[in-house]
């Protein structure tokens, strides 16, 4: 595309945006300390993927960012504003195999090109800070956090099931399992038994819940999905001794009120059991095949999507504890091995899935719970009653409500012992292996004799082999025999490193930590400056890391506040989840073809006209429609202030303040104006930074600034309104508001101006003139202020003296007050 050369009519917003950038790259300007006497603010943008280009969605979540930066450095605050890369990742190994290039060359390369692009964008990011997570000084330090969350045992090894595809030799993510089949080659995905290492997040399951409660500065609906995701249960775990058998299932329930209505057992698939039940019965091969069955069903269908509930029954018995009867034990496709203990016993009458499993299977369904209403008839019941009500059939628990009732059954079970109250919540540890080369290296070694031994602190780190040279080996570490032989720090013979990597949210997790401490090369985290700046004041990203990436940094504060290096017990403090850029009702992507390069907008416009549009086309949690008039509205905006400023020019030249005696009507109004702009453009940021609202503030000021007036402006006032709109769009269009305050004569960049005071006594209004009638007629008028209220207008009405000399005492049947306009009075 051709740029547009500057003419008589446009600023020239290519030299005007190098002009700024430069200096502001040579002087440092956004250079943070913790050591300042002003109020911290930290604020930070989720870091991106270096995929290659920005896109329209970073341009949002940016310039929203770098608005609440500047405006807060204006308003006083120390300011820390930091950019990185979320550098390690599939996508770097895809373009590896596809182009043929290295995916650390890849990678470094796309951040050299997207770095200058954010930098033509005029973000204000103090890029001392700037980190790479692929880099070894980063994730050597993850390596030494890895060793001690270790040591604290904080983290484990054990066997999984995963999606392997045997041609790829690799294991598959869920999504990367289509109908089956990998989604690279297309053969056919099979379970496989792998060890795995894990954090055990869930240690922290009950914190994480409780601490929500904190999180006041966050949207409700992130909260919210964070509590489901936690997903914490309470009732009864208790013991079914198998018939003829030493051994008993252990079932979890939330509704032990209903324990004398179960009719059935189901097992997960999984169970370690269930080999040991079917042992020798006639029904061993159907579970067998069964078992196997549902195994690759479930993988086609995706942990998420509901089967046709099925199962088979196994031959054998459990025996309930409260009534001693023989339950049948089935095996069931809906039962998960990954919740509470992985059977449950079925109350067909009272669960919807049990229900439905007892009409396909003809199993007995026995009511226990009878809520208000007609009794409950189990050859008629079309659903399961889930709720509360009265018990029945329930032997000593009988005409007890559900909530007392599953208290009394609780302790008779612990009293009995062969129950107890019991805690489950739906999260699960993190697995955090991968089998893939470019990620961080596990620091540990496995030895024959030793089994597993942590690498030495003095080893650290365990570099990623081949990441050095462009054209080394980038195979999974697994295969490379190479980094493979090692000897065992603890005997000395031969062992085998580790070959997993760790997941890449784990680099996520704590990135905004290591921030503060930037090179830092003795230790992760420099505890006194990470105290001074976390939390993060503002954190701003896409409402897609609603769940894990914010569940995870929130694990990590905690973690990382227990091993010593942080005080706080979380990140952050307050979220903006921005909505999406779409095009043509879908989300701009390469997939639709819909994108929008900002590189175009950026040449043909200028960075602060793409800003500008940015924030104006939507408040920031709202998904923001693309539109090309909006983009030329921004540009013309901006080239009308430019004229503008320039043309008066001359106002700047006298110095004195504003005087307010002796001004005329329309200097009034306009300094009127500019005050109530300083208010309004204030309170919208303030307000979930609202900067659409904002820029229409200012816009309205640039308008009457412009209207024709009969008589001239005071040549101070004048100042004033251009100097406030400049001030007031500064973080918004930072270079060209630069530039103008340059160009009028101001020695001290704006980048170092306060935020404009809202004077109150300059806003309010003038007094205005209003009518007075008695009974319709206009019997008077009165001069009052024009922000007066409707009882302040009743009042001056009532006291004016004519009226008051007609009404001669009489009580008014009514008065109506219509603001600015007059008071009628009924008599
Ligand atoms: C008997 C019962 C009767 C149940 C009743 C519910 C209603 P939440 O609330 O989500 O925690 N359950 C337990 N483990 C399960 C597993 N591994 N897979 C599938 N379902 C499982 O759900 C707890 C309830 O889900 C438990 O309470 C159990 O069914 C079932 F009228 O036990 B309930
Ligand atoms: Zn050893």
């Amino acid at each position: 595309m051709q740029p547009t050369p500057p003419t008589n009519d446009r600023y020239d917003f290519k030299t005007i945006e190098q002009r700024w950038q430069h200096r502001w790259e040579k002087e440092k300007t956004w250079k943070a300390s913790h050591r300042s006497d002003r109020p911290k603010y930290y604020v930070l943008e989720m870091f991106p993927y270096p995929s290659g280009r920005i896109h329209m969605g970073h341009v949002r979540n940016y310039s929203i960012g770098d608005v609440i930066a500047r405006y807060k450095r204006m308003q006083g605050f120390n300011v820390l504003h930091p950019m990185g890369w979320d550098a390690f990742g599939l996508p770097a190994e895809n373009a590896a195999m596809k182009r043929g290039i290295h995916p650390a060359a890849w990678t470094y390369d796309n951040i050299d090109y997207m770095r200058g692009q954010l930098k033509a964008m005029g973000l204000s990011y103090d890029w001392e800070r700037e980190l790479a997570t692929c880099r070894p000084d980063y994730y050597r330090w993850e390596q030494r956090l890895f060793l001690e969350m270790l040591a604290k045992g904080l983290i484990y090894r054990k066997e999984t099931t995963v999606n392997w595809c045997d041609d790829c030799q690799t294991v598959l993510a869920r999504e990367q399992v289509i109908d089956g089949a990998c989604w690279r080659c297309d053969q056919p995905v099979l379970p496989k038994t792998m060890h795995g290492w894990f954090f055990k997040i869930t240690s922290y399951a009950e914190e994480l819940l409780a601490d929500l409660d904190q999180l006041t500065g966050w949207p409700e609906k992130v909260v919210t999905m964070q509590r489901n995701w936690i997903g914490k249960s309470t009732g009864l775990s208790c013991r079914f001794q198998v018939e003829n058998s030493d051994q008993a299932i252990a079932i979890f329930t939330t509704r032990p009120d209903t324990i004398f209505g179960v009719t059935f057992m189901s097992l997960a698939v999984e169970h370690p059991m269930i080999d040991m039940l079917v042992h020798g019965k006639p029904q061993e091969e159907e579970v067998r095949t069964f078992v196997l069955e549902t195994v690759l069903a479930k993988q086609r269908a995706g942990l998420d999507q509901e089967l046709d509930k099925r199962g088979v029954f196994t031959g054998s018995y459990c025996i309930n504890p409260f009534t001693n009867e023989r339950i049948p034990i089935y095996v069931a496709n809906f039962v998960l091995m990954e919740y509470g203990t992985g059977a449950v016993m079925a109350v067909p009458a009272h669960d919807q899935r049990d229900f439905e499993f007892a009409r396909a299977y003809d199993l007995p369904i026995r009511v226990v719970v009878q809520p208000d209403g007609a009794p409950l008839d189990p050859a008629t019941m079309a659903e399961a009653a889930e709720g509360p009500g009265q018990l029945v059939h329930s032997g000593q628990f009988t005409g007890m409500e559900s909530i007392a009732a599953q208290q009394a059954i609780i302790a008779e079970a612990q009293q009995r012992q062969f129950g107890a109250p019991h805690v489950t919540y739906r999260l699960r540890d993190w697995g955090i292996s991968r089998q893939r080369y470019w990620g961080a290296p596990i620091p540990v070694i496995h030895c024959d004799s030793c089994g597993i031994v942590p690498v030495p602190e003095s080893d650290l780190p365990i570099l990623l082999p081949g990441a050095n040279e462009p054209a080394g080996t980038h195979s999974p570490l697994h295969q490379q025999p190479d980094f493979i032989a090692t000897t065992c720090p603890g005997c000395g013979r031969q062992a085998r490193r580790e070959t997993d990597t760790l997941d890449t949210f784990v680099e996520s997790s704590w990135y905004f930590a290591r921030y503060t401490s930037p090179g830092l090369d003795n230790t992760p985290i420099d505890k006194e400056a990470a105290a001074y700046w976390l939390p993060v004041d503002q954190y701003i990203g896409g409402v897609e890391h609603a769940i894990l990436h914010l569940l995870y940094a929130r694990f990590f504060t905690k973690m990382l506040r227990d091993l010593g290096y942080l005080t706080v017990d979380e990140p952050f403090t307050n979220l903006l989840t921005q909505g999406m850029v779409i095009k043509d009702g879908a989300k701009m992507s390469k997939s639709k073809g819909n994108v929008v390069d900002p590189n175009d907008l950026i040449e043909q416009y200028g960075a602060d006209t793409v800003r500008l549009f940015s924030l104006f086309a939507a408040p920031p949690e709202r998904d923001l429609e693309w539109n090309a008039q909006g983009v030329e509205g921004a540009s013309r905006f901006l080239n009308r202030v430019f004229r503008m400023v320039m043309n008066q020019r001359a106002c700047f030249d006298q110095t004195a303040a504003v005087d307010l005696t002796g001004l005329n009507a329309a200097s009034r109004a306009l300094h009127r104006k500019t005050h109530q702009t300083i208010k309004r453009v204030t309170e919208s940021i303030e307000s979930n930074f609202h900067f659409n609202t904002a820029i229409s503030g200012i816009m309205e000021l640039v308008n009457l600034v412009a209207a024709p007036a009969d008589e001239p402006l005071d040549a101070a006032v004048l100042r004033e309104s251009l100097e406030t709109i400049l001030t007031l769009l500064f973080p918004m269009a930072p270079h060209f508001c630069e530039e103008l305050w340059q160009a009028t004569g101001h020695g001290q960049p704006l980048n170092d101006a306060a935020w404009p005071a809202f004077n109150a006594e300059a806003a309010k209004e003038d007094e205005i003139t209003i009518v007075v009638q008695v009974n319709g007629k206009v019997r008077g008028k009165l001069l009052v202020a024009a922000d007066a209220d409707e009882a302040a207008l009743q009042q001056l009405a009532l006291d004016e003296e004519k009226i008051a000399k007609m009404l001669a005492g009489q009580k008014p049947k009514k008065i109506i007050v219509v603001p600015r306009k007059l008071v009628n009075i009924v008599l």
